[in-house]
């Protein structure tokens, strides 16, 4: 066993005894209540899922095991000379509840590039697909073929015993993680660079390999890339992405089968794929407007002729969060430092000027603010990343490193099978009255 299985191990007695014990003494505590309209509208609100990684607050947005994006930006280990924390350091961090040290950090990258060989068979699934595939199809076909590496369906078939389950589940999940970049990477290359593939430098760190086998060398990019995978690792247990994943995996299929289907929720319009919507949204407006940056009074009324087209406004919004996204904090205090007088970041930081107004002033819109999507694609496009169909991809494998630290866990906390209760608009009619 490596030493960083063996640090994880070290916790989980503990952790299950602490749970154990909590639920033995407070498991018939009640923690909320239920409205009727919760049923139909997406369960908001409602506290129904475990998940140890992170917190969302409404109001201060996302904390990481206790920890603000500022903060993590302090404490995580980064590159000699870099500013970025290193995703390794929070994947450690939400894996081991600890704030790891450089040492550990560099373990992980070692321990990633070891296991970051792609089978041959992935690849050629990939190249069945028409090039014109959607990124994120291509993606979802090639962490299925990967699943022919899992550890745990192997294990399960040959009887392992649920104490166990972990361990070949921690195998898979450090794999996927190991191997994801090297798949997004074919993708992008296959459909936006004739097939011209680079191979990896197993010297570089997780996401400067990321960087590099995309073909993007130049540091600054690659920091932008250990902040961005830092960043959309995580948003707690409800959304659908993570809550996919612990859903699907909670029937102990494996890593691969857990992942691939948050991958295809993450792959929807309202969530991951805003993204890319953001940057077509963006230049649609420009293109309609005679290119440039447009003026206040222009955005304004596009947005109005976008709602009033019944389309939402990608990027803004957001089911929990009530005010401007850290994450969209982060992503302009980057442009800020290092592309102050970038035409897109003109536009993104007008339009963020504009549109929460308008939406507040429909009245029915919750949060008016920026989410995590609002931003990102202008970064890529900065460094020549333009193709954005490809944006979800590079979300998808940051959110490998959440979603696979609580895969992790609730295998080894012995989480059941998921299944709650629904029931019918007529019954609840007969129970409540007309
Ligand atoms: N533009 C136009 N209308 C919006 C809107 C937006 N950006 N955000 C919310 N609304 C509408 C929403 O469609 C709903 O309309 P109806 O009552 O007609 O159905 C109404 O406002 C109330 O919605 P809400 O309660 O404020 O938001 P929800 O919790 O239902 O939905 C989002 C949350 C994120 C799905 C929604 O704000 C949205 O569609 N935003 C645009 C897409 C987007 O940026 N998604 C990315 C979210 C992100 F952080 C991520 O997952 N990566």
């Amino acid at each position: 066993m490596d030493r960083i299985k063996e640090h994880f191990q070290s916790k989980v007695a503990d952790a299950q005894k602490e749970v154990r014990d909590f639920v033995a003494e407070h498991g018939d505590e009640v923690i909320g209540e239920i409205k009727v309209s919760q049923l139909y509208q997406g369960m908001r609100g409602m506290p129904a899922l475990i998940c140890e990684t992170s917190k969302l607050d409404p109001e201060e947005g996302i904390r990481f095991r206790g920890y603000s994006i500022p903060e993590l930006q302090e404490k995580l280990p980064k590159m000699p000379g870099g500013k970025e924390p290193l995703p390794e350091g929070i994947f450690h961090l939400m894996l081991m509840n600890e704030v790891p040290d450089d040492e550990q950090v560099r373990r992980l990258s070692n321990n990633w590039a070891r296991r970051s060989i792609v089978p041959p068979h992935v690849f050629k699934v990939i190249d069945s697909l028409p090039q014109s595939a959607h990124p994120m199809t291509q993606f979802v076909a090639g962490i299925m073929a990967l699943r022919t590496e899992s550890e745990f369906s192997r294990a399960y078939r040959a009887g392992i015993h649920k104490s166990e389950y972990w361990m070949p589940n921690y195998e898979d999940a450090m794999n996927l993680i190991a191997r994801l970049p090297r798949v997004a990477a074919y993708i992008y290359r296959r459909v936006y660079h004739n097939g011209e593939h680079i191979e990896p430098d197993p010297k570089l760190d997780w996401a400067g390999n990321f960087a590099h086998m995309l073909g993007f060398d130049n540091e600054e990019f690659k920091e932008l890339m250990r902040l961005y995978m830092t960043i959309h690792s995580d948003h707690e247990g409800g959304n659908v992405s993570a809550h996919a994943v612990k859903l699907v995996g909670s029937a102990l299929s494996d890593a691969y089968l857990s992942f691939s289907a948050g991958m295809n929720g993450l792959a929807g319009p309202l969530h991951g794929l805003a993204n890319q919507e953001v940057i077509r949204w963006t230049l649609a407006m420009r293109d309609e407007l005679g290119g440039g940056l447009p003026s206040k009074e222009q955005i304004a009324n596009y947005v109005r002729k976008t709602l009033a087209d019944g389309k939402v406004i990608p990027g803004f919004g957001h089911a929990v969060l009530r005010k401007t996204d850290p994450r969209y904090e982060a992503q302009r205090k980057f442009a800020l430092e290092h592309m102050p007088h970038d035409e897109m970041f003109l536009i993104v930081s007008r339009i963020y000027e504009v549109v929460p107004e308008i939406l507040s002033s429909t009245g029915k819109i919750k949060n008016p603010w920026p989410n995590v999507d609002a931003h990102s694609g202008q970064l890529l496009m900065h460094y020549g990343l333009t193709e954005y169909d490809f944006y979800t991809v590079l979300f998808g494998v940051s959110r490998a490193l959440g979603t696979m630290a609580n895969l992790i866990w609730d295998r080894a906390l012995g989480f059941p099978i998921e299944r709650p209760g629904s029931t019918t608009t007529a019954l609840l009619k007969d129970k409540f009255g007309k």
